[in-house]
């Protein structure tokens, strides 16, 4: 027999969603979901992703209302996985290369100097070598959209010395997102990665627990850091994309039509916010010199020469395994 006390009755009482016990007050949405992400608000990623919420409400009829918590405000990458996965979170965008904690060959697109410019990217993200990943996604119970909201090209930038050739990454500190390619890619130039969230990496800097970091341009300006970093060498060493996941509980809840709607706004947001991070690529460089940051050119092909003699293709297309390397090869061309 179940004994009520006052403690079980508060609990459940504190459990119950008011929705189900009451009349849904005229106007508010049947279902309220929560789009969590790790940048701040006046990146094209949280500006986009704004628009196709409002989309979403409008052709739901209102019965669909997403709010969008950037910054990190619901909890680090690291957390709210766990929470999407636990469906306290319905969406999220993440790196492919730090949800291979939990699909290791999501982080396949970082492999150093994989794509040569976006005329590679797209097609391929777009194409198998998505289609591939979003395949192993859905193996692990979430649902990614089919087209990815753009990070971009990676750059390196430092507090203590510029880096200019591959021999100043020794020893270098570097903050490193919280990912095994991340740590191992690094760990390849001799340099000397920490694994932390986004959320912490201002303070890390800051603090100068790490000498650097490597985010694209866009990242670099809407977060602030160069005003924590002072040079930034143009490596381009990785190119980067954000999945749109959906817990598929959630997803699966919703009404057929609402389930096109979300997933058709999400992937049409994410076709404008790659032309708005090109434009950004494009124009970031003056304003962030303005800024205080010191840019760097540097040689690629020594970096990625590097990252060859350390063993790192050869050691990742072991871990990726040949049929998910043959993908990004047919994609890429030999990266042997
Ligand atoms: O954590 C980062 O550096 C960021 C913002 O680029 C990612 O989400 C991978």
């Amino acid at each position: 027999m179940t004994r009520f006390t006052r403690r079980t009755l508060l609990a459940t009482s504190a459990a119950l969603p008011l929705v189900a016990i009451g009349r849904r007050p005229a106007g508010a949405a049947e279902f309220t979901y929560k789009y969590a992400n790790n940048l701040p608000a006046t990146h094209p990623l949280n500006v986009r992703t704004g628009e196709a919420a409002a989309r979403i409400k409008e052709a739901t009829g209102g019965r669909v209302e997403i709010t969008i918590f950037p910054n990190s405000q619901l909890g680090s990458d690291t957390d709210t996985l766990s929470q999407l996965r636990d469906g306290a979170v319905e969406f999220f965008t993440l790196s492919g290369l730090i949800l291979a904690i939990l699909v290791p060959v999501a982080a396949i697109n970082g492999v150093g100097f994989a794509f040569k410019d976006y005329d590679q990217v797209w097609p391929a993200m777009d194409g198998k070598l998505g289609a591939f990943i979003r395949g192993e996604i859905d193996k692990r119970g979430l649902v990614a959209f089919e087209n990815q909201y753009d990070n971009g090209y990676r750059q390196i930038t430092s507090a203590s010395k510029p880096i200019r050739v591959p021999e100043d990454l020794n020893g270098f500190k570097i903050r490193v997102p919280p990912s095994p390619l991340w740590t191992g890619l690094f760990t390849a130039f001799g340099a000397s990665p920490t694994n932390i969230n986004f959320s912490e990496t201002y303070s890390a800097l800051q603090t100068r627990l790490v000498d650097g970091e490597e985010n694209p341009l866009a990242v670099i300006d809407a977060a602030k850091l160069y005003e924590v970093q002072k040079y930034l060498s143009v490596t381009n060493h990785m190119w980067d994309g954000f999945w749109m996941l959906a817990n598929r509980g959630a997803l699966e809840a919703l009404p057929k039509d609402a389930q096109d709607i979300v997933r058709r706004e999400f992937n049409r947001s994410a076709l404008d916010q790659r032309a708005d991070i090109a434009h950004l690529n494009a124009t970031l460089e003056g304003a962030l010199q303005q800024k205080g940051l010191e840019f760097i050119a540097t040689d690629p092909a020594a970096f990625r020469a590097a990252l060859k003699k350390a063993g790192f293709y050869a050691d990742w297309q072991g871990k990726f395994g040949k049929q998910a390397w043959d993908v990004l090869e047919g994609a890429v061309g030999s990266l042997a």
